[in-house]
């Protein structure tokens, strides 16, 4: 007899469709909204019961205590909903500079993206970049104009922004009824009805549009139907004709061209109050493409079951846990797959749904949908696993380059391992955030996109790996070099009881050019007839790489010197290798005296995206950081300022560039090449280190 269904029925529950499934990345600037706005879809949709708050630490997406603390999202954060029928996975993305890792990454993993600005702010630095990205993706988009109860804010300004500085193709599909406190409600212009200001309550349905409005509504579907039969040949037949067009006609050719990205609504609303977020699902549901129309560009070769992890969340207490996209599949519960980059295997233990911070074990995931994995063993941001080993080339995400370095060191003696575990974990988390120990200096280095990401990975090993670490300005990698010709000999003779000592070699220095902006080492034997035997010349070689390593001026490393061994005379006992060394370290330290050396800095290439009316103060400041303007250009309503600047000058700049911009600053660096100090300051370099030098003498 089959036993009565039960609430702890297991049998298997199908996976969702790929047809109706949607994946949307929610991402933009800091602080537009962002997380307010997922909170609301979410709460639209019914998957829960109040509207949280970034203000009381309430959302389901800024889960993390780091997150609440600072009011921010520091990375990316999986949800879920049902609206129509289809399942939409949302990633909320942070928007800062410095946690633009899980931005990235999700934009790898999604069909579209609802780009949010701020309506007082409109287009600003990283709406442009995760514009260009989604771009280079050919993800679909909708543009969610947010904030419009605020103070200043103004829709068709910020439309106008978004269609000068993003694309021409954006077209206002939803209209704000009044304006900053006086905003009641949004014109949905594509199914021609009103939805009014819920204050934080579920949306109340479609309302008649208030007949104030009539003339200028109809001036706007004007101009979306305009852009939408422009994007359809046979609209656009009808239309030109006088035709009048079915709604249902333009609300399909809109859709298509949405899923096609050629067209790119933009919506509207108010995010904490949970207004426009019903036209605004409609919208997602409609335009973008599902992952049965889209496919993925992620390569799974002829695996039957695959996934790509595209974010690690490195827990200490349930240890690593994994999301990931279903490529081929479905995907259950206790499959084993293979990660060709290791070749290991990888037991899935339960496939999880994300909802924030919670999680829902479920018995699979179709082709196309978002979920996570507990507890893999050496699997990693951005690999692929397959059911049987494939030759597969994981998807490059193309992380941005850490443009900022810090000195780390823990508080406690005996901590630096701990240290490290702690460090290596957050870099799984957030591959941006890079640890290295700087081979010149000595020192451990802790690099990443902002000062920001690299004081919350500061905060994360206190709560988290419980070792308190210090940041310092890192030393900078001086290095020395000669400007002339020198020649110099040196007899090392000892003469004691026994066996001697005896090696004398005569060297001239010459400066080598740079080669490829590197600069070189060059040992060359000139020796005629036999003054030093074949033997003992290397031995003169390694003496002078030695004295190399620590030059006269600044203790750095000397490089860009040829050495020519000229003369030099042995003794047929006294003369051994050690004797040679000795004579060559010597020669090469009288030589280099006289050589005229002198000290070399690392100069970076530092782009500075500045709004226009801070460009006087930024521009002034460079010039007493010793920086060098390259030129000026203007980007997204900001001017991108490029100069050179010597890295000692740029080590803590974000403080500064913070306090000139009033935080809408931002900049990014690298290294170009290595330049000579100028007198005085290297003047002051030369003295400091003789400083240190004595100090530790004594
Ligand atoms: N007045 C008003 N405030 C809003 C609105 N949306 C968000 N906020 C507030 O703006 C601030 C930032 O909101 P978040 O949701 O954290 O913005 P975000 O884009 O997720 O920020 P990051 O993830 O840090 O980039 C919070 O204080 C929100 O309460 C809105 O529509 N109107
Ligand atoms: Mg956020």
């Amino acid at each position: 007899m089959r036993p009565e269904a039960t609430e702890e029925d297991t049998s298997p529950m199908p996976a969702t469709e790929p047809t109706k499934i949607r994946n949307i990345a929610v991402a933009g600037h800091r602080g537009v909204g962002k997380t307010s706005l997922v909170e609301a879809l979410l709460f639209e949709a019914g998957k829960t019961n109040r509207l949280g708050s970034i203000e009381q630490g309430t959302t389901v997406s800024d889960w993390d205590e780091h997150e609440q603390r600072r009011a921010m999202s520091l990375s990316g954060s999986l949800c879920h909903l049902e609206w129509k029928e289809r399942k939409i996975n949302l990633v909320d993305t942070p928007g800062d500079a410095g946690f633009q890792a899980d931005t990235y990454a999700a934009l790898r993993v999604v069909e579209g993206v609802v780009v949010v600005l701020s309506g007082v702010m409109g287009v600003e630095v990283n709406t442009s970049r995760v514009w260009q990205r989604a771009e280079q993706q050919e993800l679909s988009r909708v543009l969610f104009v947010n904030m419009l109860d605020r103070e200043r804010a103004d829709f068709f300004r910020v439309l106008e922004a978004a269609r000068q500085q993003l694309s021409d193709r954006c077209v206002a599909i939803q209209l704000p009824i009044g304006a900053e406190h006086e905003l009641t409600g949004i014109v949905d212009l594509l199914h021609m009805c009103a939805y009014m200001d819920p204050s934080g309550g579920r949306e109340g349905g479609a309302q008649p549009i208030p007949d104030s409005m009539t003339d200028f509504v109809q001036e706007h579907r004007e101009k979306l139907l305009d852009a939408v039969v422009e994007t359809d040949e046979d609209l656009m037949a009808r239309y030109l004709e006088g035709e009048e067009l079915e709604a249902q006609a333009v609300a399909d050719a809109l859709k298509q061209a949405v899923t096609r990205d050629e067209l790119y609504p933009v919506a509207c609303g108010v995010a904490t109050k949970n207004l426009g977020t019903a036209a605004l699902l409609d919208l997602l549901v409609e335009g973008v493409p599902s992952p049965a129309k889209k496919g993925t560009t992620i390569e799974f070769g002829d695996a039957k079951q695959a996934v790509f992890v595209f974010k690690t969340i490195a827990d200490p207490f349930t240890g690593r846990i994994s999301c990931f996209r279903v490529l081929a599949g479905p995907v259950s519960g206790d499959t084993t797959l293979v990660d060709p980059r290791t070749h290991a295997k990888e037991r899935l233990g339960q496939v999880l749904l994300l909802q924030g911070k919670d999680s829902e074990a479920v018995d699979a995931l179709g082709i196309g949908d978002l979920g996570a994995v507990a507890k893999l063993k050496d699997v990693v941001t951005g690999d692929v696993l397959v059911d049987h080993e494939v030759a597969v080339e994981p998807p490059h995400i193309d992380f941005p380059e850490p443009v900022m370095s810090f000195a780390v060191t823990p508080k406690a003696k005996g901590d630096e391992e701990k240290m490290g575990t702690g460090l290596r974990r957050l870099h799984e988390e957030d591959p941006t955030l890079i640890m290295r120990r700087d081979p010149q200096t000595g020192e451990q280095l802790l690099s990443g996109l902002s000062q920001m990401q690299v004081e919350v990975a500061v905060d994360r090993l206190q709560t988290r790996f419980h070792v308190d670490v210090e940041l310092h300005p890192p030393r900078v990698p001086y290095k020395e070099t000669i400007r002339k010709e020198a020649r110099a000999r040196h007899r090392y003779k000892k003469q004691t009881g026994g066996r001697g000592q005896f090696g004398d070699c005569e060297i001239v220095l010459e400066p080598l050019p740079a080669e490829n902006g590197e600069l070189g080492y060059e040992f060359v034997d000139k020796i005629v007839g036999g003054a030093i035997s074949q033997s003992y010349r290397p031995a003169v070689d390694k003496g002078v790489r030695e004295a190399m390593e620590h030059g006269e001026l600044a203790g750095a490393p000397i490089q860009g010197v040829r050495v020519v061994l000229v003369d030099g005379m042995e003794h047929n006992v006294d003369s051994s290798e050690m004797a040679f060394k000795i004579a060559g370290s010597m020669a090469f330290k009288e030589a280099y005296a006289k050589a005229d050396p002198v000290l070399l800095e690392p100069i970076m290439q530092v782009e500075v995206a500045v709004p226009d009316d801070a460009v006087g103060a930024v521009n002034g400041d460079l010039n007493s950081r010793r920086g060098r303007l390259q030129g000026m250009e203007p980007a997204a309503g900001m001017t991108m300022v490029k100069a050179e600047v010597p890295m000692a000058e740029i080590l803590t700049y974000s403080q500064a560039l913070t306090s000139m911009t009033g935080g809408r600053g931002d900049y990014s660096m690298h290294f170009l090449r290595y330049e000579e100090v100028p007198t005085h300051v290297a003047q002051k370099i030369i003295e400091q280190t003789k400083k240190e030098r004595e100090e530790a003498k004594v």
